[in-house]
């Protein structure tokens, strides 16, 4: 299988920690991926849809307990302290190591360790890396076959070279044990206790956002919670962007966005490369070079359908788990809320009781079939718009780098920086207003600097720094904008019309990076001259309104860099001084 002496080690050693029954190498075969789709299904773990409308899909339902990430049981784990997040949980390398060794103590025992070789990236290519998880879980097989490349081939590449170790085990899926640990600095993560995909798909959050993010730090690249997308306009020209935004913006959906319909018929196209995660190096040219480095969706169900996101949805018409949404019992297919307006009149809730659309609870509200953080995960050759330079070794070169958040009132519906570092401050500012939905607290700010708050694997102000650094190393810099599709009236009503009309702003800011429209200066950036954002076919919208989503108002910003000063304090003394210096430039145009 493989000669690789850390791998055999690492083996070795977990076998006797955790004591399995029995040790299978994952070879990423279609044989023995489908014996263990048989035996989940056996086992209870799967349940097979109907394959004839959903060939290759199948439906899991976790634990109640066990249906989200579990930030405030997520660690950054490092020898001193401050080489963590003061915004993320830290615990002393050698304790947690010895925390988590203890809990992984025999707790395999009547269970087989399966051995998962991945690449994050396409195989062998030079940017890719490569991780092993063993873990005892076979729904984590089966959705890591799907999310990343997994096999012999992943061996091959391997050869004798380093690898991220992780280790998995659901153990007794308890709360109160459940841990998820990263050791950036020995390249290792450990996950126990849960089997829910953010925690335990080890590939993803843990390894291509939180330790490459260390890896991109010391080896002078970047691991960023960003989507990429490639628009195509008429003359057949793409050009790429990636986008960073906190959750409950719609990531998922811009990765997918359909052209509207006046932009079609001049031939404008949209290609998907990620949705989720960038990893971004500086080419040789100069420019920055971005791949998604995952294989597969790993979306939120709910909201999903064929007006808000046909692509994702057509992306789960086969070969996709789907967890913890309605199973339709009439004919073995699924369910979530917004999926449409014909709830299963016989199905099964995620938590697996009857269930049909007309439930109510005790005061009234309709009882939810799916649970809000359901999800498919899908393939991305099912994606109908996947670009097709989605394996491309080297990735696709960026145009411009776009963040974003949920600002009722705050941030206009977009605007340029000034230059790299003011971008980087941009986005180091970048936060979300919380829905009804989230948590009860409606409009209370969350800062989520890069959407990167719960994902960076070191300091938070070293972050910002590399962030500063790398832009030193990019002679072609892309420009770096902010977007707010969220701005609401006096009435609480949205005002831009967004999902697939936000392609009006993207030509504006691709215009932008071509040099080829003027801009209006604000004191927090450029913003677009009201008669440059493309209306024509929008119901509803005119000039004014664009007039009024582009203002900046002064005394709401000065309540923000307020609010900016308090959180970088709170960040500590690693906050880079250019950063500052952008917070007292702001300040100044404020006050003019
Ligand atoms: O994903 C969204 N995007 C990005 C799309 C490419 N959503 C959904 C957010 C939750 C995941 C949006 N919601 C967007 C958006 O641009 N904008 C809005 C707000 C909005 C909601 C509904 C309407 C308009 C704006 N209009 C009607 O429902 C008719
Ligand atoms: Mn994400």
């Amino acid at each position: 299988m493989t000669t690789n002496k850390k791998l055999l080690t690492f083996i070795e050693e977990t076998k006797a920690l955790c004591n399995p029954d029995k040790v299978v190498w994952i070879d990423g075969s279609e044989a023995q991926l489908n014996e263990l789709r048989e035996q989940a299904v056996k086992e209870k773990i799967l349940i097979k849809l109907n394959q004839e409308k959903l060939p290759g899909c199948y439906l899991h339902r976790t634990t109640v307990n066990d249906v989200a990430r579990v930030e405030d049981r997520t660690f950054i784990c490092s020898k001193v302290k401050e080489d963590s997040s003061p915004v993320n949980n830290w615990m002393e390398t050698g304790e947690a190591m010895k925390m988590m060794n203890d809990l992984f103590k025999g707790v395999m025992k009547g269970r087989t360790m399966y051995v998962i070789p991945y690449s994050m990236g396409a195989v062998g290519s030079k940017f890719s890396k490569i991780g092993i998880e063993l873990t005892d879980s076979i729904y984590v097989v089966l959705n890591m076959a799907i999310m990343t490349r997994v096999g012999n081939k992943v061996l091959d590449a391997l050869g004798d070279g380093d690898f991220v170790k992780g280790l998995h085990s659901y153990a007794e899926l308890s709360e109160e044990k459940r841990y998820i640990c990263h050791f950036p600095e020995e390249n290792t993560i450990m996950s126990i206790n849960s089997n829910y995909g953010g925690n335990v798909l080890l590939g993803k959050k843990c390894f291509a956002l939180r330790i490459a993010s260390y890896l991109g730090k010391t080896e002078g690249w970047m691991a960023e919670h960003m989507l990429i997308l490639g628009i195509e306009n008429p003359k057949g020209e793409i050009k790429y962007v990636a986008a960073a935004f906190p959750s409950a913006c719609g990531k998922t959906n811009l990765a997918m966005l359909i052209p509207p319909e006046i932009y079609k018929k001049k031939g404008y196209k949209c290609w998907c490369v990620g949705d989720d995660i960038a990893w971004i190096r500086v080419g040789e040219d100069g420019r920055l070079w971005a791949v998604n480095p995952e294989n597969g969706f790993f979306g939120v169900a709910p909201g999903t359908n064929m007006k808000s996101n046909p692509n994702a949805l057509l992306s789960t018409r086969k070969n996709t788990i789907f967890t913890n949404v309605v199973e339709n019992l009439d004919d073995e297919t699924v369910w979530w809320e917004g999926l449409d307006k014909n709830p299963p009149k016989n199905a099964l809730d995620w938590k697996g009781n009857p269930w049909n659309g007309d439930m109510k609870d005790e005061n009234g509200k309709p009882i939810k079939g799916a649970h809000p953080n359901s999800r498919f995960t899908a393939p991305t050759v099912n994606c109908p718009c996947l670009s097709d330079q989605f394996e491309a070794p080297d990735g696709v070169p960026l145009s411009a780098i776009i963040f974003g958040g949920r600002r009722a009132k705050t941030a206009p519906l977009v605007y340029q920086s000034t230059d790299w570092n003011n971008g980087v401050f941009v986005g180091s500012i970048m936060a979300s207003e919380t829905t009804a939905a989230a948590t009860g607290a409606v409009g209370v700010v969350r800062r989520d600097p890069m959407a990167m708050r719960p994902f960076v694997g070191y300091n938070m102000g070293d972050y910002f720094a590399h962030w500063i650094e790398m832009g030193k190393k990019v002679k072609n810099q892309p420009k770096i904008f902010n977007v707010n599709w969220f701005r609401t009236d006096d009435e609480g009503n949205f005002i831009w019309p967004g999902f697939g009309d936000n392609l009006r702003v993207l030509d504006w800011i691709l215009a932008r990076c071509e040099d080829k429209v003027d801009a209006k200066e604000t004191p927090i950036g450029y913003v677009p001259y009201a008669k440059d954002i493309n209306i024509e076919g929008l119901e509803g919208v005119t000039e004014a309104t664009i007039e009024d989503l582009t203002t900046v108002d002064k005394e709401t910003w000065k309540k923000e860099a307020e609010g900016i000063e308090k959180f970088y304090k709170e960040l500590g003394e690693r906050v880079p001084k250019e950063l500052y210096g952008e917070l007292a430039k702001l300040n100044a145009k404020l006050d003019k």
